[in-house]
C-alpha cells in the first residue's frame, strides 16, 4: 500500500497514527505529495491528501474511509461496534474533522494576497473552531483511544501548529488537561506536524 501524505495535514495524521497503533505502518510506503501534483488525481479525484493506493490498483480516500479500512484490516477497535460508543466516536470524529476543515480554510485564506482576503470568511471559519472547542470542553472525553478521541487530539495539535498565537487552553481548562495526558502516546508524539 502507498499512502500519499504531507507532514502538515491533520487528516493524514489520523491515518498515520491509526496505521502505527494497529501495527500496519511497516506495510505502508509513505509517498510525500504536494496537493498540486497532477499524479495525486489518479488516487483521489478530489486532489487531496490522504489518499491510499492499494496493492490491487484501486485507491481509497478520504481520511475517514482510510481509517475505517485500516482498522477493519487489523481487526482493530478504533471504530466501536454499533451502539452508543460508536455514535459518540463518529460524532467526535465529525466535529474534529469539521474543525480541521475550518482551520485549513483559514490558513489558505491567510495566504492569499492581502487585497483578496475576506475578513467575513475568516470570521465564519473561526466561529466553527470556537464553537467546536466549546463543545469539546463540555464533552466527557476519557482516556480511551478510538477514532473520536484520536481526531480530537489531532485537531488540537493542529491548532497549536498553525494558530499558536490563539491559545485555546485558557478558556478550555478541562480540554487542556485531557489533551496534555492523551497526547503523551508515542504514536502521537512521533507524528507531530511539521513544515
Ligand atoms: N475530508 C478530507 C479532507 C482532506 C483535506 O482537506 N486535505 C487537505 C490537506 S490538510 C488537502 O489535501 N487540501 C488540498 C485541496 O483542498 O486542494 C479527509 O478527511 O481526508
Amino acid at each position: 500500500m502507498k499512502l500519499r501524505y504531507s507532514t502538515t495535514s491533520p487528516f493524514v495524521r489520523k491515518v498515520h497514527v491509526l496505521a502505527i497503533e494497529t501495527g500496519q505502518i511497516d506495510r505502508i510506503e509513505l509517498v510525500k505529495t504536494v496537493t498540486a501534483d497532477p499524479d495525486l488525481g489518479r488516487n483521489n479525484p478530489l486532489q487531496k491528501v490522504p489518499a491510499l493506493a492499494l496493492d490491487d490498483g484501486t485507491s481509497l480516500y478520504d481520511s475517514r474511509v482510510i481509517c475505517e479500512y485500516l482498522d477493519a484490516q487489523a481487526g482493530g477497535t478504533f471504530f466501536p461496534p454499533s451502539g452508543p460508543a460508536r455514535w459518540t466516536a463518529l460524532r467526535r470524529q465529525a466535529l474534529a474533522d469539521g474543525m480541521m476543515d475550518a482551520a485549513v480554510l483559514r490558513l489558505m485564506e491567510s495566504k492569499r494576497p492581502e487585497t483578496l482576503r475576506s475578513e467575513e470568511w475568516d470570521k465564519r471559519q473561526k466561529l466553527k473552531v470556537a464553537q467546536g472547542l466549546a463543545a469539546l470542553e463540555a464533552d466527557h472525553l476519557g482516556p480511551q483511544l478510538d477514532i473520536g478521541t484520536l481526531s480530537v487530539a489531532i485537531v488540537l495539535d493542529y491548532l497549536d501548529f498553525r494558530f499558536k498565537a490563539e491559545d485555546w487552553r485558557p478558556a478550555h481548562p478541562k480540554l487542556a488537561a485531557w489533551h496534555k495526558t492523551f497526547s503523551e502516546r508515542a504514536s502521537l508524539r512521533k507524528t507531530l506536524p511539521h513544515d
